[in-house]
């Protein structure tokens, strides 16, 4: 096992990192920019070292800083995190090539799922079902038209080098069709310097279900159940709950085979999670994640397995050592992200955290980096914390999670926090029924 390892990312994954690292007995260096240098993980590293000032592109997106600080310190092995550099192949490439184990999957698996149609297409040869649609990026308006006609409207355009939702358009016929091909490829264009768009058949109310994964590189893989992250705003993922509500046991044993078949084909190292479209009792690819996920907790709280922990196991070439038999699932979890935003209008709100109490007692976990008197700095994402709530059934899930709600004191700074008590005490998102598009009609509401 290492003696040291490298987080290459900061907040609250990198002291989740860190975490798994002591109580593996691993030695940390933690990297920061120059607005993270009073950072919690900062502090509890056994090193630490400066790799630039706060913009992402000259600190913890700096592969020369990042791996001159592996190197100074001696480090065995570089865990990515989540964003950043984390599903950059040559990163995961250099890494390598420098000496050092890169924790996570092989660069060529990093670099296929991270291109949309290549993605697409692995998934089909894997045999995982994808939306009806065009083969690859649509050449012309007959084309499309064409394509429209075999899988019927409505239909969305995607951009190949999109992500996250954005440049999607709908077409409900083929006027509207002609008319918003070259829209969307000016701005896929414009947006991500490629006009190339693709075609699928739009599913108008899908949930958004995900499958936690873990290989160990050597065929075995297994699984650790499904997430419903359908709670989302602007393709930002607000909460997530395991096992989702929207699927029956047959539904869930039928997503959770296609993936892990789908892997053990790919011969799939590290973990990684398969996201899908549920819809009409049918699943549909979307995209895979060939890293740790923000939501990962959840499914540490239902199979009492840490995923981090097996994420290094893996680097440092153990085999899995259990088998699907092996794993249990029980009962029930859900994620509030908690972000540094204003619970109204969304906008950031970095600053003191003048005040700061967390919630505990049964069945409550906090993953956060926030103490009384952090500065929250403005330079990067505003997710500062996550409140998971643990039941032996939904109902205990969504009791608890109330009063946790209740109790957790976050001063000087604007937070989530009620808006997930709004949520929590929503009796339609209480009964479990909501698809991708709750969320938004909620807060229009
Ligand atoms: C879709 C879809 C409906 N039909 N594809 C949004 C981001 C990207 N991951 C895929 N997304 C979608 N693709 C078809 N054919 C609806 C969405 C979508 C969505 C998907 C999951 C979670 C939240 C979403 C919010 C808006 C749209």
């Amino acid at each position: 096992m290492f003696e040291k390892v490298l987080i290459a990312n900061r907040g609250e994954i990198a002291l989740r990192i860190h975490r798994a690292c002591r109580d593996m007995g691993i030695k940390t260096v933690a990297v920061h920019s120059t607005a993270d240098a009073n950072a919690m993980n900062v502090r509890l590293a056994d090193e630490s070292v400066c790799i630039g000032p706060p913009p992402p592109r000259a600190s913890y997106l700096n592969i020369p800083a990042i791996l001159s600080a592996a190197t100074i310190t001696g480090a065995d092995a570089i865990h990515p995190g989540i964003g950043f550099l984390s599903e950059n192949g040559d990163f995961a490439e250099v890494v390598r090539e420098h000496g050092f184990v890169f924790v996570g999957p092989a660069a060529d698996h990093i670099r296929t799922m991270g291109d949309k149609i290549r993605a697409k297409a692995a998934a089909r040869e894997l045999g995982i079902p994808v939306v009806p649609g065009s083969a690859g990026a649509i050449a012309s308006a007959s084309e499309a038209a064409d394509t429209a006609a075999r899988i019927g409207y409505p239909v969305l355009l995607k951009a190949v080098a999109g992500g996250g939702g954005r440049g999607m358009k709908l077409a409900r016929d083929d006027a509207q069709l002609r008319a918003l091909l070259p829209l969307a490829q000016a701005e896929a264009a414009a947006a991500f310097g490629d006009d190339s768009v693709y075609l699928e058949r739009f599913l108008d109310r899908p949930r958004h279900i995900e499958v936690q994964l873990l290989g160990d590189g050597n065929g075995a893989v297994v699984h650790l159940g499904e997430r419903d992250c359908s709670l989302q705003r602007h393709h930002q993922k607000v909460l997530e709950e395991t096992p989702s509500p929207g699927l029956d046991e047959d539904a869930r044993e039928r997503v959770c085979a296609i993936a892990v078949r789908a892997l053990e084909r790919l011969g799939y190292q590290s973990v990684g999670t398969i996201e899908f479209l549920y819809q009409d009792g049918e699943f549909y690819f979307i995209e895979m994640n060939t890293r740790l996920q923000v939501e990962h907790p959840i499914s540490e709280m239902l199979s009492g397995i840490d995923l981090v922990r097996e994420q290094l196991r893996i680097a440092a070439g153990e085999a899995l050592g259990y088998r699907q038999s092996d794993i249990r699932l029980c009962g029930h979890a859900i994620e509030c992200r908690v972000n540094a935003e204003n619970p109204d209008d969304f906008r950031p709100s970095p600053g003191r955290v003048a005040e700061y109490l967390a919630p505990g007692g049964p069945g409550i976990r906090v993953d956060s980096a926030l103490y009384q008197g952090y500065d929250v700095p403005p330079y990067y994402d505003s997710l500062v914390a996550k409140l998971i709530a643990f039941g032996s059934d939904r109902h205990e899930c969504l009791m608890r999670l109330r009063r946790a709600l209740e109790e957790y004191v976050v001063g000087g700074i604007d937070t989530t926090i009620p808006l997930h008590q709004r949520l929590a005490a929503d009796a339609e998102f209480r009964s479990g029924r909501y698809d991708i598009g709750w969320l938004e009609r909620f807060l229009a509401g």
